[in-house]
């Protein structure tokens, strides 16, 4: 059996999979580009892929008919082409559950990043500005009594809820299919857990960004492009939004230019997963889906359309 890894990912995931057969892991420390991605699955039994691999037909193709499983290190699972692949009879994986607790503690870090100025007061420490206390020095806003309002309510959704609680927040709900013009209207904080499909592409555009309070922030852990990038610039620019605490861009690795300048904008590289102990897992988990499917068993977390 021959197992094309397309970056690095932790040893003990590779001993897993090298009592399978062969392994070719990319040390490339950053996604193929689609031509080096194409050439180095060629002949691979198993691929185990990860953000910013784009796996598609072609991708498959370059494989060969000997394909039988793309093992994703992600619980998202946007960056493949599930329809076409499972069509070939190609089973797709994710790894949900154990990046659960990770993220959500990014995204409720961001949060109080963001309300109580963090990045902000560091910032100044760091650039040797003078300061003195005052009791209106630096002020940021509680989050006690405030409402947050979660897009999403999956396993991360639902866990940030549970940080928001001992916070003492009230939190309100929208699913993917229920209108969330109440929610946006009500939310303190809009924190986004939804995946990204056609659907949940630009979900908060300016339309969306028009009818959240002005006092209210803005939180994305999920995808980039779930959010309209340009347009929450301009929000925040004209004040029509407070802020907003970002872990996923629309074009990664860029970031919209405007918001860079943003005082009022707390951002994080896509560190949502990023803990040893969660990556470990993450690992541990896709390396398990290929073990089961190049034995002939069904693996934990197909993912299906
Ligand atoms: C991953 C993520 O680390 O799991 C996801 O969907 O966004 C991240 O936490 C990343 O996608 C690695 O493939």
């Amino acid at each position: 059996m021959r197992i094309v890894v397309t970056r690095r990912i932790p040893e003990a995931a590779l001993v897993e999979l090298r009592a399978l057969g062969e392994v070719r892991v990319s040390t490339q420390d950053r996604p193929l580009e689609p031509d080096e991605l194409r050439k180095a699955v060629a002949g691979a039994h198993a691929i185990v892929s990860m953000l910013h691999d784009r796996i598609d037909e072609s991708v498959a193709e370059a494989a060969g008919p000997q394909l039988r499983i793309v093992a994703n290190v992600a619980v998202g699972h946007d960056n493949i082409d599930v329809r076409t692949l499972t069509s070939r009879g190609i089973v797709v994986t994710n790894t949900p559950g154990v990046l659960t607790d990770a993220t959500a503690d990014l995204a409720f870090g961001l949060l109080l990043t963001l309300t109580r100025r963090i990045a902000e007061g560091d910032r100044l420490l760091r650039a040797g500005q003078p300061w003195s206390f005052h009791l209106g020095f630096m002020l940021g806003s509680g989050l006690q009594a405030k409402t947050l309002g979660i897009i999403g309510p999956g396993q991360i959704g639902r866990a940030m809820a549970k940080r928001a609680e001992a916070f003492g927040l009230h939190v309100v709900y929208s699913g993917r299919s229920e209108p969330k013009e109440t929610l946006l209207r009500q939310a303190d904080v809009v924190s986004l857990h939804c995946p990204l499909t056609p659907q949940t592409h630009h979900l908060i555009d300016a339309a969306a960004l028009r009818i959240m309070k002005p006092t209210a922030v803005l939180i994305n852990t999920t995808r980039g492009p779930v959010v309209d990038e340009s347009a929450l610039a301009d929000a925040l620019l004209t004040k029509q939004i407070a802020g907003a605490g970002l872990d996923v861009f629309e074009h990664e690795p860029d970031v919209e230019p405007r918001l860079l300048e943003l005082d009022n904008v707390v951002l994080t590289p896509h560190l949502g997963s990023a803990t040893v102990e969660t990556r470990t897992q993450m690992a541990l988990l896709a390396a398990d889906n290929v073990t089961a499917v190049l034995t002939g068993k069904a693996p934990e977390n197909p993912v299906r359309t």
